[in-house]
């Protein structure tokens, strides 16, 4: 073949390759743009000249196929606040809402249903109000594009070529986000450079936000509380300093002027070695506070996040609260508490975190983990609006019987103050954003719940199934079952039974029980957590150890404090149990581990043959790298059952059920596997 002949036929076929491509970067919006014939034969139509209203529009215009459309707002509306109202007939939809943003909300509701496959030409009535005002993105991204924690790829943020080149990931991003009503995102980690406050990178956060708000989304930054001495030269941070609220103020100042929708700051102080106010003698609170005041003339927020604890011999899990507690009521009204939702750090299982029944005087909010540091990174298929919704549901007591986690963040008991949610965004630079494409599910599942925290797990993911793959039940049934299963096969062949952070030391992939670093932090090693030894296995929270039960209303407290009435999933979590521990089911505690290992591992091997049934639903492309994941996190399975199970059998001393599949490995070669992964702050 001759070259110009060739290069021809390139030209010819390379668009229409990329056309059909499937690599999963269209997410759950693969809408078919109407053909021209269908646009003559319905109207969609506006009165508002707002930019996002006429995106509304636009986003119709291209890809409904329906009846007439009419997007209209109405001030008076105030208690939809950024929801929308939807009424019609096979004839005319009216989408209604108070904001502009609604009206692209409620744009992306009727597609979303188109392509569901849900009739829309019967008469339809609903109201849609989210259950948080801010629904938010926590990025970890840092300046020199590596992301803590980020298994997707390198930042999104093109930090070099911004403010003047804008790459288009910006926009499908902020769509993506728009779709499923996420309206905030924090740029930078929460460990955070305090370079993003220079004016330079002012002007590209400015590019970014710039280009977000038409999609309804303000942006918010990380920043470092030393940024008045490294940044101004200051002694000191020192928040009750005048010249130190001083900086603050001129620098908070500078921003609005360049973005005048600018969020507010998401701060991480006195943890894992950030400085903070306790440098200077001052508390939380008075950090904080200082902070609230200079966002505050311009409508500013701060979330200022509770993950705090030391390397001293209070029980870690308690710590967040002993020092948070006290605090309750001291908290400016733009002050927000953001709080992990255990009181560790985003294990596979933890109980809701002691801090939400405990600050009823304090706005507090939930930061979930989205990007999977300690459930397979983006190599393992777990699904995690279970997760989401385990901690949300579970009921605090505070203020009586169902008091949950999100009743104590929505408002429902301090109407009036504004609401929060957070999610540690699991996106990066891949072509699939997520690194897994099932893991697209978990970033949609966070925004669906962000949006209304009564949706369930299985809804979300039917949904999510259907406008990411197929409408065909044969497809949608046993993929609806698999990611439903996913997280509680994860807990299993990971950490059944209450059992926590006995990962590998520092990037958390992979199991090490046996692991010790000398010289490193106790909270950070796994004996710390498992304290197994030849009486048994477990944490003892009860009074007769740390006592962290003591932090949990009444019934929960009791209820976590017995064997035999704390939840089996949290077993571990609470009590150090005898390996002959009689376990709810009769078997001993040493068995009915092995039993739940070995489970784990045969879920995660049913899941490879599951999806291999159904490659003629998937696209070659997808179903070849699905497959290829679900192979990984079948063999992992295994290492975590053969490392943990050979493991905490050395002081055991008991045999594994014959019924038990035996362990593949030995344990002298796991423990002699060091993965050469960094993680990145
Ligand atoms: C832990 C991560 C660490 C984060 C920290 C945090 O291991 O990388 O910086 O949480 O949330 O989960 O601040």
């Amino acid at each position: 073949m001759n070259k110009p002949y060739f290069l021809t036929l390139l030209i010819v076929l390379l668009p229409l390759v990329t056309l059909f491509a499937e690599d999963g970067s269209q997410l759950w919006l693969r809408y078919q743009r109407v053909a021209p014939a269908v646009s003559q034969q319905r109207t969609i139509v506006t009165k508002s000249t707002d930019e996002t209203a006429k995106l509304a529009v636009q986003e119709l215009a291209d890809y409904w196929v329906g009846q007439d459309v009419e997007l209209k707002l109405d001030a008076q509306q105030k208690q939809l606040k950024d929801g929308f109202h939807i009424q019609g007939d096979s004839k005319r939809i009216t989408v209604i809402a108070q904001q502009p943003i609604g009206l692209l909300y409620g744009a992306y509701r009727l597609l979303q249903w188109q392509q569901t496959g849900k009739n829309t030409a019967d008469k339809i009535e609903l109201t849609e109000i989210p259950s948080f005002d801010i629904r938010m993105l926590n990025h970890w991204d840092n300046l020199d594009r590596t992301v803590e924690r980020g298994y997707a790829g390198h930042s999104l943020w093109l930090w070099d070529e911004l403010p003047h080149q804008l790459s288009p990931r910006y926009e499908q991003y902020a769509r993506a986000n728009a779709s499923v009503g996420i309206n905030a995102v924090v740029l930078n980690n929460v460990n955070a450079s305090p370079q993003i406050l220079t004016p330079s990178y002012i002007h590209k956060v400015k590019a970014l936000a710039d280009l977000f708000r038409r999609y309804g989304i303000k942006v918010y930054l990380s920043a470092n509380f030393s940024s008045p001495i490294v940044l101004g030269g200051l002694p000191d941070s020192d928040p009750l300093r005048p010249e130190v609220q001083g900086w603050w103020a001129a620098k908070v100042t500078e921003i609005y002027a360049q973005i005048p929708d600018f969020g507010g700051f998401l701060i991480k102080a006195n943890s894992e070695g950030q400085p903070g106010p306790q440098d200077y003698g001052r508390s939380h609170a008075e950090g904080a506070n200082m902070l609230a005041d200079a966002v505050k003339p311009f409508g500013g927020m701060i979330m200022w996040r509770a993950f705090v604890y030391n390397p001293t011999s209070e029980d870690r899990a308690k710590q967040a609260y002993t020092e948070f507690e006290p605090l309750d009521g001291q908290f400016r009204d733009n002050v927000i508490v953001q709080i992990k939702n255990g009181a560790i750090d985003f294990q596979p299982r933890e109980p809701f975190h002691p801090l939400f029944g405990a600050m009823k005087q304090s706005n507090q909010m939930v930061e979930f983990q989205i990007t999977q540091e300690y459930l397979g990174f983006s190599n393992h298929l777990v699904y995690l609006a279970p997760l989401f919704k385990e901690t949300l549901d579970a009921d605090t007591y505070a203020h009586g019987p169902v008091s949950t986690v999100a009743k104590m963040t929505d408002g429902t008991f301090r109407p009036g103050f504004k609401t929060a949610i957070a999610g540690v965004a699991n996106i990066g630079e891949d072509a699939n954003w997520t690194g897994h494409h099932f893991a697209q599910a978990n970033w949609y599942a966070y925004g669906r719940l962000a949006w209304n925290h009564q949706l369930s797990s299985e809804d979300i993911a039917e949904e999510w199934i259907r406008l990411s793959f197929t409408n065909e039940e044969a497809f949608v049934a046993p993929v609806k079952d698999l990611m439903l299963a996913s997280r509680e096969t994860a807990v299993n062949y990971m950490m059944p039974l209450g059992l926590h952070h006995i990962f590998a030391f520092d990037h958390h992939y992979g199991p090490e029980p046996w692991g010790d670093v000398a010289g490193g932090r106790p909270d950070w090693m796994p004996w710390y957590y498992h304290n197994a030894d030849v009486n048994g296995v477990g944490f003892d929270r009860t009074a007769s150890g740390s006592n962290a039960v003591a932090q949990y209303h009444e019934p929960v407290q009791q209820q976590y404090s017995d064997p035999k009435t704390c939840p089996e999933t949290l077993l571990l979590w609470f009590h150090h149990l005898p390996w002959l521990h009689k376990t709810q089911n009769g078997n001993t505690l040493w068995d009915e581990l092995c039993f739940r290992y070995d489970g784990g591992v045969q879920e995660a091997e049913a899941f490879e043959n599951t999806w291999d049934q159904l490659e003629k639903y998937v696209d070659t492309e997808r179903f070849a790298e699905v497959q290829a994941k679900l192979k990984i996190q079948a063999q992992d399975a295994v290492w975590w059952k053969d490392a943990v199970l050979l493991y905490f059998q050395t002081f055991s001393n008991l045999p594994i059920p014959s019924s038990v599949e035996k362990p593949v490995h030995q344990l002298e070669d796991l423990q002699k596997i060091k993965l050469d992964l960094k993680h990145h702050n």
